[in-house]
């Protein structure tokens, strides 16, 4: 309880603040977007999910940070004209009051600048989440799936589901060192293309990543290649194309 009480009182006091992380065009490198990523501001101290999410599900804590984290990205694509993707909860999917809470937050502003980052796991859980993703895909945001690929769902069932993006687990990535891991995500790319979907993939660590990715046509990439979470957006990718 005395946790739960800490991070409401973090909640009112908006200290989950958005880190935003660069998406970056595999070709160019020219920054197209960044990822907002929920860090608990305590103290001295900066808290990446893994501390402190579980709770915030448990509690419902999870729907008033999801909503402040929309709320920020607003501010996001106001200062800097960024596209910005956010990552949705199950639970703020299920709440009667979202898709409202992301109209009031976005507002008059560009839709398709709005990404909804949803895990493939959620996705699939429960059709209940499905009615709010239509609504604010007809409203103009775009959905991607998230982590995708470790939810072991069929690829046809996923491609009929409204989404706009595949966005790779970073475990895929790690695999492209092998000729297996380069053939599934190959299939990958083949599979997004034939339904119109964009492909991110994320969790870009190395040269021979980036240029195996780029090779295999995929859209925009993402991770500590390109760079780190940080309170303030980049304005260019911390790599340099190779003259
Ligand atoms: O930023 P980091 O790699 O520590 O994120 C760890 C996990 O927390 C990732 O799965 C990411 O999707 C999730 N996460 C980060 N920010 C948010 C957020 O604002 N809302 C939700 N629901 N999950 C988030
Ligand atoms: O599940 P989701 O894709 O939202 O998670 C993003 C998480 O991955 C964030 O916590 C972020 O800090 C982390 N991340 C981003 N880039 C990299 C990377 O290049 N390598 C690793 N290991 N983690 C990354
Ligand atoms: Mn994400
Ligand atoms: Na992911």
């Amino acid at each position: 309880h005395r946790r739960r009480a800490a991070m409401l009182a973090g909640v009112a006091d908006q200290r989950f603040v958005a880190h935003l992380q660069p998406i970056v065009d595999v070709r160019t490198l020219a920054v197209a977007g960044v990822e907002a990523l929920a860090r608990w501001e305590r103290g001295d101290e900066v808290l990446s999910p893994a501390a402190w999410l579980p709770l915030a599900e448990e509690s419902g804590l999870i729907v008033p940070i999801g909503a402040d984290m929309l709320r920020q990205a607003a501010l996001v694509h106001d200062r800097h004209g960024l596209a910005v993707s956010v990552n949705v909860a199950p639970q703020q999917l299920t709440d009667p009051g979202f898709v409202a809470t992301v109209e009031q937050s976005w507002g008059a502003r560009p839709w398709s600048a709005l990404t909804l980052e949803i895990t493939e796991g959620a996705l699939l859980v429960t059709e209940e989440v499905l009615p709010a993703l239509v609504a604010l895909r007809a409203r103009g945001a775009r959905i991607s799936l998230d982590d995708f690929g470790t939810g072991f769902s069929s690829l046809a069932r996923l491609v009929d589901l409204p989404v706009d993006e595949l966005k790779i687990d970073r475990s895929f990535v790690q695999a492209l060192g092998t000729g297996r891991g380069r053939a599934v995500l190959a299939a990958v790319v083949e599979l997004a293309r034939a339904h119109d979907l964009a492909v991110v993939a994320e969790g870009v660590e190395t040269p021979d990543q980036l240029a195996a990715l780029a090779g295999l046509g995929v859209d925009h990439v993402q991770g500590y290649l390109l760079g780190r979470p940080s309170p303030e957006p980049r304005a260019r990718a911390v790599v340099e194309l190779p003259e």
